[in-house]
């Protein structure tokens, strides 16, 4: 019998707003594939959305959600974990969002540890605004903000997060919707903070002017940008520089450590200055 997203999907909200094609669905169908996968409860559940086209996955999913301002959504989430750690919490971010005005916080997150899961739709392109660059949008190619093509370099978000101490890192395509469902089942059951760089396909903002018009043409480049883990692992870190400069980039499981949790540590605050948790 065909997988039934309806138990957590608010379906008198649908169509959705996207594009015909829009990766966007992709990561939402995954990401509750792998909330039923985990037996999560969808009461138990808080998604926290920003602003852009990722920011309607608040409105579609029928969990506990949040549709919060431009770049604040690790702030919002971390308030509701630590006030609820016993919940699943879901941040969903574009790349505009969690990587540009977002930054500080995603960084912060990262840095805490704290457990939440961040869900990062890198579609390389602001989309819901048509088209200005982003953090990720690569070299040479054209956004309204830069119609000479894009002269701003880019770099690696997981390796961003891996710095800054996010504990379970990893990266998928939405062209690979079973694998990204079982990244997230992997990161989801994870303790600590969970980063998920998810490539995703605009071919409407970002792929119009790109010679990706398509879906098929954007998911076609999306792929051919990422390789194996294990291959990328056999190159030398100079190999590795020179490949993430042309967009290159490793998926799969990036990182996995455990480590002291925030809110675990919030508790042992809580208890020496003889408070109530
Ligand atoms: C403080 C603030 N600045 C700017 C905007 C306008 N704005 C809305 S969505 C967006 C960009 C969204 O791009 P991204 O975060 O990459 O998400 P996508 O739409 O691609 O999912 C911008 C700049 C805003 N809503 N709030």
């Amino acid at each position: 019998m065909a997988f039934n997203y309806d138990y957590y999907l608010r379906t008198d909200k649908m169509p959705t707003l996207w594009c015909w094609g829009c990766g966007d669905g992709v990561i939402l169908k995954a990401m509750i594939r792998a909330f039923a996968k985990l037996g999560w409860d969808k009461n138990d559940i808080c998604v926290v959305s920003g602003i852009g086209c990722s920011g309607r996955f608040s409105s579609y999913l029928d969990c506990n959600t949040v549709h919060t301002t431009h770049g604040r959504t690790v702030a919002y989430a971390t308030g509701i974990k630590l006030a609820h750690p016993e919940k699943h919490v879901v941040v969903v971010a574009g790349d505009g969002d969690g990587l540009a005005i977002g930054g500080n916080h995603t960084i912060h997150g990262c840095r805490r540890n704290i457990d939440l899961n961040f869900v990062l739709v890198n579609n390389f392109i602001y989309g819901l605004t048509n088209s200005q660059v982003s953090p990720t949008t690569p070299q040479g190619y054209w956004a309204v903000t830069q119609q000479y093509g894009n002269i701003d370099p880019t770099f690696d978000p997981a390796e961003l997060a891996k710095g800054a101490g996010a504990t379970f890192i990893g990266r998928e395509s939405v062209a690979e919707a079973q694998k990204l469902e079982r990244l997230f089942v992997k990161g989801f059951e994870h303790k600590g903070f969970s980063f998920f760089d998810i490539h995703s396909n605009c071919h409407v903002n970002f792929g119009r002017k790109n010679k990706l018009g398509t879906a098929k043409a954007n998911l076609d480049w999306i792929e051919g940008n990422l390789m194996a883990k294990a291959k990328w692992d056999k190159m030398s870190s100079e190999e590795q520089h020179e490949a993430r400069k042309s967009g290159k980039f490793p998926r799969g499981i990036l990182w996995h450590v455990e480590e002291p949790e925030y809110c675990d540590l919030y508790d042992t605050v809580i208890e020496k200055a003889g408070g109530k948790k």
